[in-house]
């Protein structure tokens, strides 16, 4: 999904996520200015779908955020990477008036409302999402009016609309992967079960619970039926029993669903991918994120001559074609191929 997936705005409305994206701790001396500016991206992501705009808004957001001081002026600001003129401008008018015209703009218009409301709808992305305010649905309401005009996921998305909106504390989290680590090695003991994303990142609440799974006998180099095309699927049955309420999708390597502990909690977003061995250290590199911290890894890599990915850590040649995967063994093994600094999961919220 890469790629499209920044894209892709699943449960995280515009609150949750200034919070989430935006690494705004205790020491973000600047957070004001990365709320308005996860804002616009937002807008560009959902709105005007400018891919471009949403990127510089996350980037400049990010390194306000990293920053070790209140920034002054747009002047100050400009000297940082990724801070250009109009960024610079908007911090300006932001220190002057305390707002930003083209945020209350934004705010008056409906139809920019309308469809970032949609998006927060799992499985409802922009394109979408204008779509269903074109033909007239501008609320959730609403929407639940239209199920004949929803997907599968969709449905599922509005059905617990309230519930995945929802951040998930890291204590119902630790209960799930308790849960989940019992029912999957009690098919085999070989299993080894990682729960990424933010959690694994040390976050005192997440948005959605991404796990990865693998074992020793499931090698690319196996082959596919070898690597049991049913496997996924009996681990998802056995969930089923007492953790997994609904199905998004489930295929050979990915299952997207629903999960609760019991009747006291809220129904949570849950997706788990099942990951060859060769690849898994790659995997939980690349699916511990942030978003952010992987884009800045992966361009340091390249300037090391390696091609990273969510597969594999490969050399890339003078011609510029990548070679054959290196064997990794651990995630510091990454670390050490690229000259990159090691960095636990809790250094990597950016
Ligand atoms: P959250 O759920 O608490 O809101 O935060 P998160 O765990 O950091 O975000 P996520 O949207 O669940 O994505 C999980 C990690 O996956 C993220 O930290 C970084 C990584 N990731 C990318 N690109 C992609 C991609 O294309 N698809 C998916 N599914 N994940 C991606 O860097
Ligand atoms: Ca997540
Ligand atoms: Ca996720």
């Amino acid at each position: 999904m890469a790629g499209v997936w920044s894209f892709h705005c699943n449960i995280k409305g515009l609150e949750s996520m200034s919070k989430r994206k935006n690494p705004s701790g205790a020491n973000n001396q600047n957070a004001d200015f990365c709320d308005f500016l996860i804002e616009l991206s937002e807008y560009e992501k959902n709105v005007t779908r400018n891919i471009h705009k949403f990127n510089a808004y996350r980037k400049a957001a990010g390194v306000l955020a990293a920053y070790h001081k209140r920034i002054e002026s747009g002047d100050e600001a400009k000297k940082l990477e990724g801070i250009g003129e109009k960024i610079s401008k908007k911090i300006d008018e932001f220190l002057q008036t305390g707002k930003l015209r083209k945020l209350e703009d934004i705010h008056q218009d409906g139809q920019a409302k309308a469809i970032n409301l949609l998006t927060r709808v799992s499985g409802i992305g922009p394109v979408k999402a204008a779509e269903l305010v074109k033909s007239g649905i501008t609320s959730i309401d609403g929407l639940r009016l239209h199920l004949d005009k929803l997907n599968h996921h969709q449905i599922i998305g509005l059905k617990y609309f309230e519930d995945f909106e929802k951040k998930i504390p890291r204590s119902e989290i630790q209960e799930i992967e308790r849960k989940l680590r019992e029912i999957i090695l009690d098919l085999d003991t070989e299993f080894t079960v990682t729960i990424c994303g933010s959690y694994r990142r040390g976050k005192a609440e997440s948005g959605d619970i991404d796990v990865l799974v693998t074992r020793p006998s499931l090698k690319v180099s196996e082959g596919k039926k070898k690597r049991g095309e049913t496997l996924l699927k009996s681990i998802v049955e056995q969930l089923k029993e007492s953790l997994v309420t609904d199905v998004i999708s489930i295929g050979d390597t990915k299952f997207m669903g629903v999960c609760r502990l019991s009747s006291e909690f809220p129904y949570r977003r849950l997706d788990i991918r099942l990951i060859p061995c060769e690849q898994y250290h790659c995997a939980v590199l690349y699916f511990t994120g942030s978003d952010v911290f992987n884009k800045t890894m992966r361009a340091h890599a390249l300037e090391q001559g390696f091609t990273l990915n969510e597969y594999s850590l490969r050399p890339v040649g003078v011609t510029g074609v990548p070679g054959e995967m290196i064997p990794i063994a651990s995630e510091q093994e990454i670390f050490e191929y690229i000259n990159y600094p090691y960095k636990n999961p809790e250094e990597r919220n950016m």
